[in-house]
């Protein structure tokens, strides 16, 4: 069966933060679109990622108007420690930014902010949306076709914006030949557990230990989330919560090991870290976004405020288009948008590289990885490069 088929000016696949945070913008300078996400709103909502925003992600939030529950619950932080050789040192981020600050607030609930914005303006999103398929966007007629309760649609469009993450159709629609990627896969990977406990500091805790990398980081002062570097063929279920608190306990230094308050997990997973770029990121009319074009280790806290810069540049670009008919914007955005995720690749590898045990890490590499974080936290010009990033590249 057929349903009726309907025009949109930007069809845009995938309902994370990349393709809500488009349609949301797109949607406040007057420009029609359609999300389509393979999964249901709470499948989605459920996903426990990042928790880490920089101040140009909360800027595009604040220009949208949605962040009167962020700026209430949201918590500032201005530095972050980094523990090695048994003591935490801090970076002061804000000191060596000159004021710059991150905001730690859960991707989940800039999802539900943006699900909810988009629900408040009436703007369509179509979930459970399956076998998503792209078609002639080399051409003069792009056009995404789905399935939903067994009725193939289409939406005939101007542009299609693929945010549908690293397995998603949009990207692996493009003729081999016309992509390049780069691709840095590491042999470790990380599990993370989520409880409702006090965390453990204020501030996020980033170890570098003989056992492995661990990470403790928040969602509130009642919420914590915290990760320890495993093998890359752990098993969840090998992993009670009595064995990570004990794992996460002996990987931090004394004070902490000892006021760390421990308790059920919410949810427990493991990762595998991940270096990919896709190159360019335009084919024609469609454009990628987020995830669907690149991929970064999570040590950097970078990979949704990386898709939050990709969708500050093509929505400028795409606002050019429709309200000043130039395609300049539309032109350089794979450019432009490439320059700052290679940037980004580069701080997430070098913090991963910093912070981790390899399995080939031998004495000689443990001593070039401890002068480094010596060297880190006794240059104010390293603390401040490592800062500068952290906080966010301009854009
Ligand atoms: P998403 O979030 O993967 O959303 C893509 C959406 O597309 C849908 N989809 C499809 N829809 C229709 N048809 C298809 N064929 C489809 N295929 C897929 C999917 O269901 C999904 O809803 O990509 P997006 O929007 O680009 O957002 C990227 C971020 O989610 C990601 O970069 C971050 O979560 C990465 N990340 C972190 N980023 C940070 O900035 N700070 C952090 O502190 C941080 N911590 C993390 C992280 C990622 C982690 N994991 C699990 C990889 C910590 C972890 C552990
Ligand atoms: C998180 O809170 O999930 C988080 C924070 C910082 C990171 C990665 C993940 O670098």
């Amino acid at each position: 069966m057929k349903g009726q088929d309907v025009r949109t000016q930007v069809a845009i696949i995938g309902a994370g933060p990349a393709g809500l945070l488009l349609g949301q913008l797109l949607h406040s300078y007057g420009i029609d679109n359609i999300i389509l996400e393979r999964k249901d709103r709470d499948y989605v909502l459920a996903r426990i990622r990042a928790g880490v925003l920089e101040q140009g992600t909360v800027a595009q939030l604040e220009q949208l108007g949605i962040t009167a529950r962020l700026h209430q619950e949201g918590l500032v932080h201005d530095g972050i420690e980094l523990l090695f050789g048994g003591t935490r040192h801090r970076i002061d981020l804000k000191q060596a930014t000159g004021g710059k600050t991150v905001t730690v607030y859960g991707q989940t609930e800039v999802t539900r902010d943006l699900m909810d914005a988009r629900q408040a303006a009436g703007l369509v999103t179509v979930y459970d949306a399956d076998s998503v398929s792209l078609h002639d966007f080399g051409g003069v007629s792009p056009r995404v076709c789905y399935v939903k309760d067994g009725i193939t649609h289409e939406i005939a469009c101007d542009f299609i914006a693929g945010c549908d993450g690293s397995h998603g159709v949009s990207r692996a629609s493009v003729p081999a030949q016309s992509i390049q990627t780069y691709e840095r896969v590491y042999p470790f990977g990380w599990l993370g557990l989520l409880s409702d406990t006090p965390p453990v500091s204020p501030e996020l805790i980033y170890a570098n230990h003989p056992k492995g990398f661990a990470l403790c980081s928040m969602r509130s002062p009642r919420r914590s989330r915290y990760y320890v570097q495993c093998a890359l063929d752990e098993r969840i279920e090998n992993w009670s919560d009595d064995r990570f608190w004990d794992e996460l306990r002996s990987r931090l230094d004394e004070e902490a090991a000892e006021t760390l308050v421990t308790g059920p997990s919410l949810e427990k997973s493991i990762a595998p870290l991940r270096s990919f770029v896709a190159e360019p990121m335009r084919f024609g009319t469609l454009f990628l976004a987020g995830d669907a074009a690149h991929i970064v280790p999570p040590t950097g806290a970078k990979g949704l405020n990386l898709a939050a810069s990709d969708v500050h540049y093509l929505s400028q670009a795409l606002r050019e288009f429709y309200a000043d008919k130039s395609s300049a914007g539309l032109d350089a955005y794979s450019t432009r948008a490439l320059a700052r995720v290679w940037k980004a690749v580069r701080f997430s590898w070098w913090m991963t590289s910093m912070m981790h045990r390899f399995p080939d890490t031998d004495a000689f590499g443990a001593k070039i990885q401890a002068a480094e974080l010596d060297y880190v936290i006794h240059s104010p010009i390293a603390t401040a490069s490592l800062a500068e990033n952290y906080v966010g590249l301009p854009y």
